[in-house]
């Protein structure tokens, strides 16, 4: 039996690359662009709108994880009053949701599936805690998408 050869070999590493780099790498420089967007200090907090089961999460959903993963709901979203700036990018798995943090006077914002909208949101000094929540009507889980934020100090 003869062993792989030079063009075999290189066929293989390519594949390889291919497979396994470069979307590892996509990620990275995704994260990177992401962090080097906004005020190095500032708190970044991503949520993704799965219309199915009514969920905002934190985890990063990707068109792989989606079919599988069981996502978990952002129940509690703790941010900080220290003066930092205070970003949501917010985006939707699938349909068309809306994000609004009423008590705070955010939004609400359409939140578009495949975009992410930018929200600089500023604390009110006297809640400690409050809600956030999908402003229209989505799907049969859209009760269900809203949470809190709880400022921390
Ligand atoms: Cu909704």
């Amino acid at each position: 039996m003869k062993g792989i050869n030079v063009l075999e070999a290189f066929i293989l590493i390519f594949v390889l690359v291919s497979v396994v780099v470069v979307p590892f790498a996509i990620f990275r420089i995704d994260e990177y662009i992401v962090s080097s967007k906004y005020p190095e200090n500032a708190q970044i907090i991503t949520l993704y709108g799965i219309s199915k089961g009514g969920i905002w999460t934190t985890e990063r959903v990707t068109v792989f994880n989606y079919w599988w993963k069981k996502f978990k709901h952002a129940e509690e979203i703790p941010i900080y009053d220290d003066g930092t700036p205070i970003i949501f990018r917010v985006t939707s798995t699938d349909v068309i949701h809306s994000f609004s943090i009423p008590l705070f006077r955010v939004g609400p914002y359409e939140i578009k599936p495949g975009q992410f909208t930018v929200i600089e949101v500023k604390t009110e000094r006297r809640m400690r805690s409050t809600k956030y929540l999908c402003y229209q009507y989505c799907d049969e889980d859209h009760e269900k998408m809203q949470g809190r934020l709880v400022v921390m100090e």
